[in-house]
């Protein structure tokens, strides 16, 4: 059986209609559940939960509102980024390039590709992978704006959704991963990360990433504590998803939001912090949580970088660099390489 059929019969496949189809990894796959990972997580001195979990409906909700807060620049920076790329973009493409996603959540900085591929080839094939069930919103939406659009949306992890494109068929991919999404990983899992794509790329296939980049300590500090507080509503969400799914008694007002630029490490830095002495019951995970006042639990890193060391990131891992768009006040970048 050749690799390619074998990979697809690990998915589920929905056809809705002649241009919209989903595929769906078997519930089989065996993976740590969110019971497992967080017993995991929090039974240990130093506590974390993976950022991964914040983004149930409520959690992707929030952090739409948060891309639009004042404070956010990210979000803002990388969409006057992408306009620039109208006319820019175009010379490295042809018409025989579809649009992959990691990550596509709303797909809202996707609009500013989708309508390049449709001056430039009239119809447009997009590939969104998104582990979370908002990409089945989000599709239906383009699809109504976009007339020849059709889309094979992925609805699994980054890793898994690689790994279904890989060989899928010898289409060239231009790979989006935006949001400086990246920033989230350890640089260890990072790097590791980078290599996968490597290796699901084709010769001729692209890449353009979004890195966000290393500034001045207020402006970073405001995006990640912003005035109307949305960014703590978004942090503490995190432990009502784990109340409702895992039958925990997470008293939400005994926790803070937390977070700080670590200058050294270049990232920003967020907890909960609990707020007196506590124990919290968590049933599904079958653990009490014994907390200190003060005591920190870690939920995200969001690193920042600078340009040289986007470069040897992308170098180290065998990338080729083709080109680097920055915004005026150089806050984000946008890099497409290529595989050498
Ligand atoms: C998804 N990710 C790129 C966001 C970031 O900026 O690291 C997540 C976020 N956390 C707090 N605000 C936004």
């Amino acid at each position: 059986m050749s690799n390619t059929l074998q990979k697809n019969l690990d998915y589920k496949k929905y056809v809705i209609d002649d241009r919209l189809r989903y595929f769906k990894p078997h519930a089989s796959k065996i993976e740590k559940t969110f019971a497992e990972e967080i017993f995991f997580s929090l039974n240990r001195c130093c506590k974390f939960i993976h950022p991964k979990f914040f983004y149930d409906k409520k959690g992707s909700d929030l952090f739409e509102k948060i891309c639009t807060l004042p404070e956010y620049y990210p979000t803002k920076t990388e969409i006057e980024i992408l306009k620039q790329l109208q006319d820019e973009l175009p010379p490295y493409l042809d018409k025989t390039f579809r649009v992959v996603e990691l990550g596509s959540g709303a797909s809202v900085k996707t609009r500013i590709i989708l309508d390049i591929f449709t001056k430039l080839c009239g119809h447009v094939e997009y590939f969104p992978i998104d582990i979370s069930e908002i990409l089945t919103e989000s599709s239906e939406n383009l699809l109504k704006d976009y007339e020849h659009l059709h889309i094979t949306g992925i609805i699994d992890t980054y890793e898994g959704g690689l790994e279904f494109l890989k060989n899928y068929d010898d289409k060239k991919n231009l790979i989006l991963f935006l949001g400086s999404s990246f920033g989230n990983f350890s640089p260890m899992d990072g790097h590791e990360f980078l290599q996968k794509i490597n290796s699901t790329m084709k010769p001729g296939d692209l890449f353009l990433i979004g890195l966000d980049l290393v500034k001045d300590k207020q402006i970073l500090e405001s995006a990640y504590d912003d005035s109307q507080g949305v960014t703590a509503e978004f942090n503490l969400n995190i432990l009502s998803r784990i109340n409702d799914e895992l039958d925990a008694d997470f008293n939400l007002n005994n926790f803070s939001h937390h977070s700080l630029y670590n200058e050294s490490d270049q990232r920003i830095e967020m907890y909960l912090k609990s707020l007196v002495n506590q124990s919290v019951v968590i049933s599904k995970s079958n653990l009490l949580l014994n907390l200190k006042k003060d005591e920190l639990i870690h939920t995200e890193y969001s690193h920042k970088y600078r340009l040289s060391q986007i470069r040897k990131l992308l170098d180290d891992v065998g990338f080729e660099i083709k080109h680097t768009w920055l915004d005026d006040k150089n806050h984000f970048s946008l890099t497409l390489v290529s595989k050498i």
